[in-house]
């Protein structure tokens, strides 16, 4: 979403989890953890998500400026994005585990586990509807990499049809303008779903 905002050729290279591409030799070199996704910027390689998208932001010109550059404003960016792994993503990723990917691969569910993931998410996500209803973005006025950041987990969250603005009319809003960006239309193109 990061390259298509900023307007940055890239190849992308799918990893086939079917065949555990992500855990073959040859890509632990470039990603130890043996997850997706990972960059190779001219033989730089990085992976983690959010770092690769702060790395493209603060090397590449191009784009609306995602990071802001005034010291206080990027302090709210900073929290917004802490915030985010914290409180948004910590209970999300292992949602999206639960409720989507062991329905395909047909584990055992495990419904406490799944209600108390739950139960949290949606204590952050009616911190963010106050949030959001004083400020148009989740660091302020301004879209920041740290809106982005939440758009991957939640539409995969949406396949187990837990729609995060459900009743919240303000996080709705925000969600429904940053998830119709044409960069985000453009990269979900590319992902398996
Ligand atoms: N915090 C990491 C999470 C990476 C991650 O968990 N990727 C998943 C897909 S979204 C993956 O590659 N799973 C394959 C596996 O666990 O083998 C990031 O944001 O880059």
């Amino acid at each position: 979403m990061v390259l298509y905002e900023k307007g940055l050729p890239f190849e992308f290279i799918k990893v086939d989890f079917a065949t555990r591409q992500q855990k073959t030799p040859e890509y632990l070199a470039m990603n130890p953890f043996g997850v997706v996704p990972c960059i190779d910027d001219n033989g730089f390689i990085l992976y983690e998500s959010r770092a690769i998208a702060r790395y493209l932001e603060e090397n590449y010109p191009g784009g609306p400026g995602l990071i802001p550059s005034d010291p206080k404003q990027r302090a709210l960016f900073d929290q917004a994005a802490a915030s985010e792994a914290s409180n948004f993503d910590h209970y999300c990723s292992p949602l999206v585990f639960e409720a989507v990917v062991k329905k395909r691969l047909n584990l055992e569910p495990d419904p406490p586990l799944h209600k108390e993931l739950s139960d949290n998410l949606n204590a952050t996500l009616d911190v963010y509807d106050q949030i959001l209803a004083k400020q148009k973005y989740i660091a302020g006025d301004s879209l920041t990499l740290a809106d982005l950041y939440h758009i991957p987990v939640a539409v995969l969250l949406s396949y187990a049809d837990i729609d995060i603005a459900r009743g919240r009319p303000n996080v709705k809003r925000w969600f429904d303008e940053i998830s119709s960006r044409p960069s985000w239309q453009k990269a979900k193109e590319g992902l398996d779903t």
